[in-house]
C-alpha cells in the first residue's frame, strides 16, 4: 500500500525546505513566493527498524519498507482556490493524496518574504484552511451539475450521492471542513471518490525559528489552534535541520533529518490509522502496511496477489518474542508461536506465515 501526503501552505514559508529534508530530493528553495511551480514529487521508504533487526536474525537477503510519497506542491494565496496565484491547478495535484503536512512559518527572519508581511501562524493556517474549503465547493458543485444530469437514468446510488454532496455542500458554504462533519459509513464511503480535501487528514508542521527553538511564541498560539481543532502538530526548524554544518544542527539539540521523517511518518500512520506486519524468509524480510483491523484473510490476499480460495490457517509471532527467542524455531520451543483462522485481526508488529491450498 502507497501512502501520499501532499505538503501545503503559503508560499515562502519552506514547503520545499521540509521536502527536501524528508526526501533528499534536490529541490529549488529560495527566498520569493511562488519559486516552486512544477509539483516536486519523490518517494520515500517508511523507517522501521523492526525491518532490520527481524532480517538479521533470519538473514534474510532482501528488505522491503513500506513506502511513502511526498508532494511538494506551490504556495496557496487568498484567492488560490479561484485562479489567483497558481490556482486550482495546484491543488488538483494533491487531489489523491491521502494527508495533508501543513507547513506553517513560526519563525522571524526579515530577510525572508512574508505574503502579508507579518508572521501570524493562526491566521496563516485559517486562509489555507478557506482556499481548500473553496476549493471543495468548486469540486462539490461541478459534481452535484454532473449527477443531475445522470440523473434522468433513475439510479439509487446517484440518488444516495446527491443527497450526501448536497448535505457536504451546505456545511462547505458554512465555512466546516468535511473532516469534522458527522457522516454515516455509507455516506463516507459514496464521496470516498470525490477526493475533498477538506475531508483528508491534515498534520501541522511548525517551521520555527533557529534563534528560539525552546521559547517560541508563535509556535505557543499554533499548539493552540491545532489543539482546539484536534489537528497533530510536530515543530522542527527546517532551516537548521536541513543544514550542511554539523554544529549548526546540533545547535539547542536540533533533530537530525532521519528524526524528522521518523516523528512524521509516525504520526501519518496514526492519523491514517495503519499499521504493519512482516513476512520473513530467507529471501527477504517484508514490511506491509495495512489498515487497523484488517483479517487475516485480507493480509494473505495482499502477500499472495495470487490467492483465490482455500486458506487454511495463519501462523503469527509477536515481534518482541520472534527477537528475545532468535527466530522461528527459538519462538516455536518456547511456545510463542499461535495459529488462528481467516477471521484473525492482523496487529502491529504480527510474523505471519500462510498456509493455504494450492
Ligand atoms: N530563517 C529561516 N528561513 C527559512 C526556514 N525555512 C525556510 N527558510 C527560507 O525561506 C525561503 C523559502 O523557503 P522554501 O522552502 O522555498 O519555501 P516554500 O515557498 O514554502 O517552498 C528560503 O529562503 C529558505 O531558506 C527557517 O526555518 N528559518
Ligand atoms: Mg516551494
Amino acid at each position: 500500500m502507497q501512502i501520499d501526503c501532499g505538503i501545503i501552505g503559503l508560499p515562502n514559508v519552506g514547503k520545499s525546505t521540509v521536502f527536501s529534508i524528508l526526501t533528499n530530493a534536490p529541490v529549488k528553495i529560495a527566498n520569493f513566493p511562488f519559486c516552486t511551480i512544477h509539483p516536486n514529487i519523490s518517494v520515500v521508504r517508511i523507517p522501521d527498524p523492526r525491518v532490520y533487526q527481524l532480517a538479521g536474525i533470519v538473514a534474510s537477503r532482501e528488505t522491503v519498507h513500506g513506502k511513502i510519497k511526498f508532494v511538494d506542491i506551490a504556495g496557496l494565496i487568498k484567492g488560490a482556490a479561484q485562479g489567483i496565484g497558481l490556482g486550482s491547478k495546484i491543488l488538483n495535484h494533491i487531489q489523491t493524496t491521502k494527508v495533508l503536512c501543513h507547513v506553517v512559518r513560526c519563525f522571524d527572519d526579515n530577510q525572508t518574504v512574508h505574503v502579508f508581511n507579518d508572521i501570524d501562524p493562526c491566521r496563516d493556517a485559517d486562509i489555507v484552511n478557506t482556499e481548500l474549503i473553496l476549493f471543495d465547493i468548486s469540486q462539490c458543485e461541478k459534481n452535484i451539475c454532473t449527477l443531475q444530469k445522470k440523473h434522468k437514468l433513475i439510479n439509487e446510488n446517484i440518488e444516495q450521492q446527491l443527497f450526501v454532496l448536497k448535505k457536504c455542500l451546505d456545511y462547505l458554504y458554512d465555512g466546516v471542513l468535511l473532516r469534522k462533519v458527522y457522516l454515516s459509513n455509507t455516506e463516507r464511503t459514496n464521496i470516498e471518490k470525490f477526493n475533498f480535501l477538506t475531508n483528508k487528514p491534515i498534520i501541522y508542521f511548525a517551521n520555527i525559528d533557529e534563534k528560539s527553538v525552546t521559547n517560541n511564541t508563535y509556535l505557543n498560539k499554533l499548539h493552540a489552534f491545532a489543539f482546539n481543532n484536534s489537528i497533530p502538530l510536530i515543530s522542527y526548524c527546517a532551516m537548521l535541520s536541513s543544514s550542511k554544518n554539523r554544529d549548526d544542527r546540533f545547535k539547542t539539540g536540533m533533530k537530525q533529518k532521519t528524526d524528522i521523517l521518523c516523528d512524521i511518518v509516525s504520526v501519518i500512520l496514526s492519523v491514517l490509522n495503519l499499521r504493519t506486519f512482516f513476512t520473513i524468509n530467507s529471501h527477504m524480510t517484508r514490511a506491509w502496511i495495512y489498515v487497523a483491523g484488517m483479517t487475516a484473510l485480507e493480509a494473505a490476499k495482499k502477500v499472495h496477489s495470487d490467492f483465490k480460495k482455500g486458506f487454511i490457517r495463519v501462523q503469527i509471532i509477536k515481534f518482541d518474542d520472534f527477537i528475545f527467542y532468535r527466530g522461528e524455531l527459538g519462538a516455536k520451543k518456547a511456545g510463542k508461536i499461535c495459529y488462528a483462522g481467516k477471521d484473525y485481526c492482523v496487529k502491529d508488529g504480527d510474523i505471519l506465515k500462510f498456509l493455504f491450498q494450492i
